[in-house]
């Protein structure tokens, strides 16, 4: 991206948040906000190592900044301050912002230790702390009682789910930078016989990340190991007998936003490869199809439903159901293959807030959308069919199990499972959304 673009949308984007907080605070009672851009936390009591920071979302709404004890202060009206915590340890250096656009939109004050803000909090104000760390704010003179108050905790949540074009552009470079690695990952699965560790190794590289600043720990999983949904204990060494399939479930974070991507594909031509490469098919149909479904004002959760319903249909198509299906529908078969939500809201948190208000029913514990779909929403759309040892257990000694064929199951299940997931943008123009993956990722791209 253009650093002249990123400026001028990064502009638009405070003037926007600006204009959204301002209400936001004041019908919360609060006059201020003080916002702690989050603590070190220790790996154990046991030892002097520190976890690498994950900013405070609420913080990184407002400045691409990862560092500890630092301070934002808003108050509605006034330039905002940022107080910028010295670096004076001879130990530790915090990584460089990646970009300085958001340097010249903050009065920038230079602290020492984190009671240093106190100072700079505005006199008399009823002011809310924002943050994980209690201390901190008592540090800054702040009581319990205004730390992370539910009345704006809530509706700043819910602001979060509407994303400005700055927060799109970030997201779509996040998404440019995931598609690289799994570009990189697809080339070395389909040339050679690595391990997951190597895989996902090579997916760092590609995509010039160190392991905490992914999203979210990478998936890698070969062969059977596709069915553990978030399957992150990578096997170190090549298998005697090659995996013939892989799930990779990688994204990438620009500036704190977020990309979440998800491939499956297979290699070789035995009969279960063959089964399962149709399978894929299927099921990259099935999430091409979803998407295009996308209307403003569906409710997600019927996507969602949906998704049941052609799952069905696909093990049906595939053989695994011999049940006709009315049958199949009626004793809820799909539940045992795709057993995780349809997607969720993307943003500074990979699974993001905002979307999942309320919640699902009974029958999707799982889904993190239940929101109307509305312009400027961010969220996934990743169905899958796995064959998950413990769920098809319970299906085999259920009293449905004469609707399965079992060898083909099993046959299946040597690969694993099946997700593909792409980021999406709901624009609202003619088209609804802009697929962001499909756009660096297109069908037949992979597989
Ligand atoms: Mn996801």
């Amino acid at each position: 991206m253009q650093s002249m673009d990123l400026t001028k949308l990064y502009a638009e984007h405070l003037a926007d948040l600006e204009r959204r907080y301002a209400p936001v605070l004041s019908a919360a009672g609060f006059d201020a906000l003080a916002i702690h851009s989050g603590s070190l936390k220790k790996r154990t009591e046991f030892d002097d190592q520190y976890w690498p920071l994950r900013p405070t979302p609420y913080f990184h709404h407002w400045i691409p900044l990862s560092q500890a004890d630092c301070a934002l202060i808003l108050q509605p009206g006034k330039r905002p301050i940022l107080a910028w915590m010295k670096v004076t340890s001879f130990w530790e250096r915090p990584a460089k912002p990646e970009s300085d656009h958001f340097i010249g939109s903050f009065d920038i004050v230079s602290i020492e230790k984190s009671a240093d803000v106190k100072q700079h909090l505005p006199a008399g104000a009823r002011i809310a702390f924002l943050g994980e760390d209690k201390a901190t704010a008592t540090a800054w003179g702040l009581a319990d009682e205004v730390c992370n108050p539910l009345p704006l905790v809530g509706p700043l949540d819910r602001l979060r789910a509407f994303k400005t074009p700055y927060e799109i552009a970030c997201i779509v470079e996040a998404s440019r930078r995931a598609a690289v690695g799994h570009e990189a990952v697809l080339k070395a699965f389909r040339d050679s016989d690595r391990s997951e560790l190597e895989l996902h190794l090579l997916y760092l590289a590609a995509t010039h990340q160190d392991d905490p600043e992914t999203p979210y720990k990478n998936i890698v999983a070969l062969g059977a190991n596709g069915a553990t949904l978030h399957h992150v204990s990578y096997v170190k060494e090549a298998a005697h007998v090659p995996c013939q399939s892989l799930l990779l479930d990688a994204g990438s974070t620009y500036l704190g936003y977020c990309s979440d991507i998800t491939r499956t594909w297979v290699k070789g031509s035995g009969a279960a490869e063959s089964a399962f490469a149709h399978l894929v098919a299927e099921v990259e149909a099935m999430q091409l199809r979803l998407c295009g479904q996308i209307k403003l004002g569906l409710p997600y959760e019927e996507l969602h439903d949906d998704a049941h319903r052609q799952v069905t249909e696909i093990l049906r198509t595939v053989g695994v159901i011999k049940a006709s299906l009315e049958e199949a529908r009626a004793a809820g078969l799909s539940r045992s293959f795709f057993p995780h939500g349809l997607g969720h809201s993307l943003g500074l948190q990979c699974h993001d807030v905002g979307c999942a208000l309320v919640k699902p029913k009974v029958d999707n514990p799982y889904l993190r959308n239940t929101s109307t779909i509305t312009e400027s929403q961010v969220f996934t759309v990743e169905p899958g069919i796995y064959f998950i040892d413990r769920l098809l257990d319970e299906l085999r000694q259920g009293p449905h199990s004469s609707k399965i064929d079992w060898p083909l199951c099993d046959e299946l299940a040597q690969l694993g499972g099946v997700r593909i997931e792409d980021d999406l943008v709901v624009t609202g123009g003619p088209q609804v959304t802009r697929n962001l993956t499909r756009e660096l990722l297109p069908v037949g791209g992979g597989g």
